[in-house]
């Protein structure tokens, strides 16, 4: 990909409304764009990255064996009705109504939906556990939308549900999403903790939400530091051990608002390890047994009885991670962006300096590209006339994690080339693909 031919509309400022880092940068270097209050479209660069995070995402509901579907956005205002929730869940919902004047609503979540789904299908406790997922555009009219994509009105969720027969197996399906989730979050580099969490309009007594520690998060949070410490590498998709893992969590206090209480909190936290900090929530799981099976009569046979499906739901902010990512890796030092490579929009940028409509360099990183399409190292050239300086200062916002310089003094076949935020190094181009390449397994 050419930079001159691609669409990517770069700012030459911050645009004055973005107050945070994420939202200044993802307006700055055309990832997206703002239709309306709280709502934006999504441009090449901004939608790559959330469709490699939303991979990432999917790869891992697999792994635990939910299955995906698709539901619509738009919702019936009836399975709400039985729920109960239709006038709970108030302003937030987008009511609409259809040219037979029926009710209708933008889904701001799915669990009626899936309930729906569910109990006309399934029958009998024998195809239980049930784990169904789906990837979909939510809306909720925030009352003030703010900071970008972070907290915006329609947003990328994914939400999974799941069905079992009783709370012993339903807290086994809540452990798998629980190791599903630490196990996405890594992948995207991040350190996500989990939170003991306050269920809200959701329901149930039992919730976690998966919080990245960032200053300009939305959520306070209380927690003992020992926490970052434990592993989840060698957790089985067992009853047992996934249990133990949600265990060694539990074993530190760690909470969110709702739930802080300042004198649990001094009496099992020492004081060297406390941390009151500020974070945001990429995730969040819940368990609420019957709640939406009871009033919708969602059940299965059990052995010539009808019990109720206990259900849990599982939401992961597939678009809000895309600015939790910059708010956790922009180094504001350095003023430099950098993408984990599972995640980049490109693996390499070429930047070939351009003296006054000479385009030999350009020819050079033609030359390049044939190495990198064979080894599947995806870059853009920028081809365009800018200065050297105001080259790599774009770049440095985009945040592409490899960068090859052609300057005048590049002869034979060794580059400048810089693994961003290190010092540059001379290579060839098979040792430049070799780095990249080795970095994408990590
Ligand atoms: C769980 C899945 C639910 O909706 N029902 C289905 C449950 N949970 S939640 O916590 O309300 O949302 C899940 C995740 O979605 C992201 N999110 C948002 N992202 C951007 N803008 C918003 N206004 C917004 N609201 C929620 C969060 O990452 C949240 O953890």
């Amino acid at each position: 990909m050419f930079f001159s031919k691609s669409f990517i509309p770069i700012l030459k400022n911050n645009p004055a409304e973005a107050k945070i880092k994420s939202h200044q940068l993802m307006l700055r270097t055309g990832m997206i764009k703002q239709s309306s209050a709280g709502i934006y479209s999504w441009l090449p660069l901004g939608f790559k990255v959330m469709k490699k995070i939303e991979k990432i995402v999917r790869e891992e509901q697999d792994k635990i064996g939910a299955q995906e579907i698709l539901m619509p956005t738009i919702q019936s205002a009836e399975i709400w009705r039985e729920s109960g929730r239709y006038k709970d869940y108030g302003e937030e919902m987008l009511r609409i109504k259809d040219r037979q004047s029926r009710d209708m609503l933008y889904g701001p979540t799915n669990e009626e939906l899936v309930t729906d789904i569910f109990r006309t299908s399934v029958k009998s406790y024998k195809s239980l556990p049930q784990l169904l997922y789906h990837i979909q555009w939510k809306f909720r009219d925030e009352l003030r939308p703010r900071f970008g994509i972070m907290r915006c009105r329609e947003f990328y969720m994914k939400d999974a549900y799941s069905f079992d027969i009783n709370d012993d197996e339903a807290l086994f399906s809540y452990n798998k999403f629980f190791l599903a989730y630490l196990k996405t979050f890594k992948r995207l580099n991040l350190s996500a903790i989990p939170m003991a969490a306050d269920t809200g309009p959701i329901g149930g007594n039992l919730s976690h939400e998966f919080i990245i520690l960032a200053d300009t998060g939305e959520s306070k949070i209380y927690t003992d530091k020992r926490i970052f410490d434990v592993k989840s590498d060698e957790t089985k998709l067992q009853k047992e051990s996934l249990k133990n893992l949600r265990g060694e969590f539990e074993k530190f206090y760690s909470v969110t608002d709702e739930k802080y209480n300042e004198k649990d909190f001094n009496d099992k936290v020492p004081e060297e390890f406390r941390l009151k900090t500020k974070g945001i929530e990429v995730g969040h799981i819940f368990y609420f047994g019957d709640k939406y099976s009871k009033p919708m009569n969602s059940s299965v046979d059990f052995q010539g009885k009808k019990e109720f499906v206990k259900m849990g739901s599982y939401g992961v902010g597939v678009s809000r991670l895309v600015g939790a990512i910059i708010e956790a890796k922009y180094d504001d030092k350095k003023e430099i962006m950098k993408w984990p490579m599972s995640v980049s929009p490109y693996d390499c940028a070429i930047i070939p300096l351009i003296n006054k409509g000479d385009k030999k360099n350009i020819d050079k990183a033609i030359n390049l590209t044939k190495k990198l399409k064979e080894h599947n190292v995806d870059y853009i050239i920028d081809d365009t006339e800018e200065s050297f300086s105001a080259k790599m200062k774009k770049f440095n916002l985009i945040g592409i994690p490899f960068q090859i310089i052609i300057g005048n003094k590049t002869e034979g076949d060794n580059f400048e080339f810089i693994n961003v935020g290190n010092d540059s190094k001379n290579l060839n181009i098979d040792e430049i693909v070799k780095i990249i390449n080795q970095s994408k397994k990590n």
